[in-house]
């Protein structure tokens, strides 16, 4: 058995139930992936995940790679390289590929929910095996050039990176100083020092494909200050023939050190120098210089998966806690606690062991079913795309729900993996015997890479929002607020539904400060004060929890409904429990996650500036 707890029953609920994701299978671009099919793929990721993905997940923690700084190389553990090959090996990741990359067609809900079952169980071997995923990117964005390239990308399994930050760009990526100098024959010499940059080097596969952002010097009309002065570089760790794949000379672009990290220590976190003795050769991909807005693609779908990895280990957190509190027996029941002779039980008898379980159910839950309807909602920019459409709700939709499940994801799925499912294991969680140690420091990068809470925070308001001038929120209030007037669930969830009602009306006031902070932050309305630009900043990351709580108790509850009206029918015993479970994590989230926003709502509506008048020293 190995640590991996998977719940392929919620995922089919929240993608055949409550998102019917069944209409669009079978037809159109999916022709040759039914529902049944779609169902065969998860079963078999499900049944490889827990198996083959997840048995080195411990091992690899423990024997992470270590760094040789004369061969400039840091090879993977061989219980991991195995895991990785048994995931190539089944080909389960082309699921979702373009076929010009010899993918296989699917919806993004299908590509996600299956995501979770890799992330989950080994998140390293996701981002080791993602080098198909950035071919794809190349081939949609490039020339003939960087098509072939990314279909050699998918056919040789080579590895690739996504490489922006700098030791003195972090959140501020436009600080990059790495720079790109033209040469004669159309390449470009990229110079400068990268920190931080994923599967840089690995012995996985012979090739690895670093997508990088450099400032390109000395040609007019390019290369200015900021992001928008950044370009996107294509360079190869060896040199390569574009038509057979062919390795060549190696490229001036070396490892020069790995990180020490606290989790997720498989995944080699790399100092990358370009050009310190060779030149590091690269191309300009798409031959246009466009690159924050190119990288950002990959960006988004590496936020997605953030989110989904930081919501696929509080699952199998819960999972396990969940687990461990049936069989661990200790104290007497609550109401039989004077009596010292009284049968001692299980800690599920405790009130407040299952306050923690259910918060812990009811946030997978919610979280789960965030990150399947966002995925929905990609479904839809696909669908449209397909038909030679741009389907601009969907994709204003796609980019408002974004920072929730990566910001809102992971701060959550973090904080309840320490404070409720490790504590639910008393001073066992402590230790090296039981997963969730591990899962506590494998999961705090979640909320650090991929843009920081804060960045993730000032992305939904100042982009998402005002920038959108609020178009995709309001698609979303109506959404809710639609679900709120319909009145199914034979008045079952009356109560819930009043809760939702009352934190959609929080969040909308949350909202309702900050867009007033920034009409008065403008000094040339009467009375304007830039200064109101701080309190907007201060409350950025409320509106980000706020409005991801409204979303999952939203989503939570339309499951709900779902599961009343299946529990009018004749069940088996597993699946009663399985919807009455649906009921209850709904009810509980209403009741004790929602009144919390009105808490919220009246910090926001008194947000001042006597955080930002503080002197330093007083701090
Ligand atoms: C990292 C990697 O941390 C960690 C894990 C790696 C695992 C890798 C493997 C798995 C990945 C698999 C991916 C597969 C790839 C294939 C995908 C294929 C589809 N949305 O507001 P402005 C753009 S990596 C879209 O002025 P500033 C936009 O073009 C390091 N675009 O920003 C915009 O122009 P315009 C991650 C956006 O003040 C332009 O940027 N590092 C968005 O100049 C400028 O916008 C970070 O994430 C958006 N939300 O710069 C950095 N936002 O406005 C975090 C901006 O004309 N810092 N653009 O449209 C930030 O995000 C900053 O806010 C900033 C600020 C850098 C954008
Ligand atoms: P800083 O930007 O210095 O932030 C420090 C603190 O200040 C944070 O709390 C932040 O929220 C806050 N802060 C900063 N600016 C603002 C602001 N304007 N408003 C409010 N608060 C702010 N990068 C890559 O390019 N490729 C990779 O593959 C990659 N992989 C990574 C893997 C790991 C394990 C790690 C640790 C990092 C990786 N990164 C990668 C880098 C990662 O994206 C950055 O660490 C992240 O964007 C934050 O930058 P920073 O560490 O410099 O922190």
């Amino acid at each position: 058995m190995t640590h991996y707890k998977s719940n392929l029953r919620d995922i089919k609920f929240n993608l055949f139930e409550v998102l019917g994701r069944s209409r669009i299978l079978g037809r159109g671009p999916y022709e040759d992936m039914d529902a049944e099919t779609a169902e065969a793929v998860l079963d078999e990721v499900d049944h490889l995940a827990r198996t083959k993905l997840a048995e080195s997940f411990v091992e690899a923690d423990r024997e992470p790679p270590v760094f040789d700084p004369q061969t400039h190389t840091a090879p993977l553990p061989e219980s991991f390289k195995k895991s990785f090959r048994a995931l190539m090996d089944s080909e389960f990741y082309k699921i979702g590929l373009l076929a010009d990359v010899d993918g296989v067609p699917a919806p993004p809900s299908v590509r996600w929910a299956m995501n979770e079952l890799i992330l989950g169980s080994n998140p390293a071997i996701y981002m080791y095996a993602s080098g198909p995923k950035f071919g794809e990117m190349l081939f949609r964005n490039g020339t003939e050039r960087d098509q072939k390239l990314g279909r050699l990308m998918a056919q040789k399994l080579w590895g690739a990176t996504m490489v922006l930050t700098e030791p003195d760009a972090g959140s501020d990526v436009g600080a990059g100083r790495t720079r790109a100098i033209p040469q004669e024959d159309g390449i470009w010499h990229i110079e400068g020092v990268k920190r931080f940059i994923t599967s840089a080097e690995h012995d996985l596969s012979d090739q690895i494909i670093h997508l990088v952002l450099a400032r390109p010097v000395g040609v007019e009309g390019v290369g200015g200050p900021g992001t928008k002065g950044l370009s996107l570089f294509v360079v190869p760790k060896y040199e390569f023939d574009l038509e057979t794949g062919e390795l060549g000379e190696r490229n001036g672009v070396v490892v020069t050190g790995v990180e020490h990290k606290m989790g997720l220590k498989v995944s080699n976190t790399c100092e990358l120098t370009f050009g310190a003795d060779e030149p590091a050769k690269g191309w300009l991909l798409g031959d246009v210089h466009d690159g924050i807005a190119q990288m950002f693609q990959v960006i988004e779908d590496a936020r997605m998966m953030v989110g989904t990895k930081a919501i696929a280990t509080l699952s199998t957190g819960y999972l396990n806690a969940l687990d461990y509190a049936k069989s661990r027996v200790q104290g007497a029941d609550l109401i039989n606690n004077r009596d010292k002779t009284a049968p001692r039980v299980t800690i599920t008898h405790h009130p407040d062991v299952r306050r923690s379980l259910l918060t812990q159910k009811a946030y997978v839950e919610g979280m789960r079913a965030l990150v399947l309807y966002t995925a929905s909602i990609q479904d839809q920019v696909a669908l449209a795309a397909a038909e030679g459409r741009e389907d601009r709700d969907a994709i204003a939709l796609n980019d408002l729900l974004l920072p929730i499940v990566k910001g809102y994801g992971s701060e959550r799925s973090w904080t309840l993996l320490g404070t409720e499912s490790l504590q639910t294991f008393g001073g066992s969680g402590f230790l090296a015997d039981y997963p969730l140690e591990q899962y506590v420091r494998d999961a705090k990068i979640d909320t650090l890479y991929e843009g920081t809470t804060a960045i993730q925070g000032q992305d939904l308001f100042f982009r998402k929002i005002i920038r959108n001038q609020g178009q995709a929120l309001g698609q979303l209030q109506a959404e809710v607020a639609g679900f709120l007037q319909a009145e199914s669930g034979n008045g079952q969830l009356k109560e819930e539904r009043a809760l939702l009602a009352k934190a959609l009306e929080d969040v909308e006031a949350i909202g309702t400060v900050m867009a007033t902070d920034a009409m008065s932050s403008d000094p040339r309305v009467p009375g304007g004060d830039p200064r109101n630009l701080y309190k907007i900043g201060l409350n950025t990351s409320r509106l980000l929890f706020a409005l991801g709580d409204v979303v999952c108790g939203w989503l939570l509850l339309r499951g709900a409904e779902v599961a009343l009206a299946a529990l009018n029918g004749e069940l088996s015993e597993p699946e009663r429990h399985f919807y009455e479970g649906k009921v209850a994590s709904a009810g509980w989230f209403a009741r004790t996650v929602l009144p919390k926003l009105s808490a919220e709502r009246v910090i926001a509506e008194n947000t001042d500036l006597a955080a930002m008048e503080l002197d330093e020293q007083a701090f």
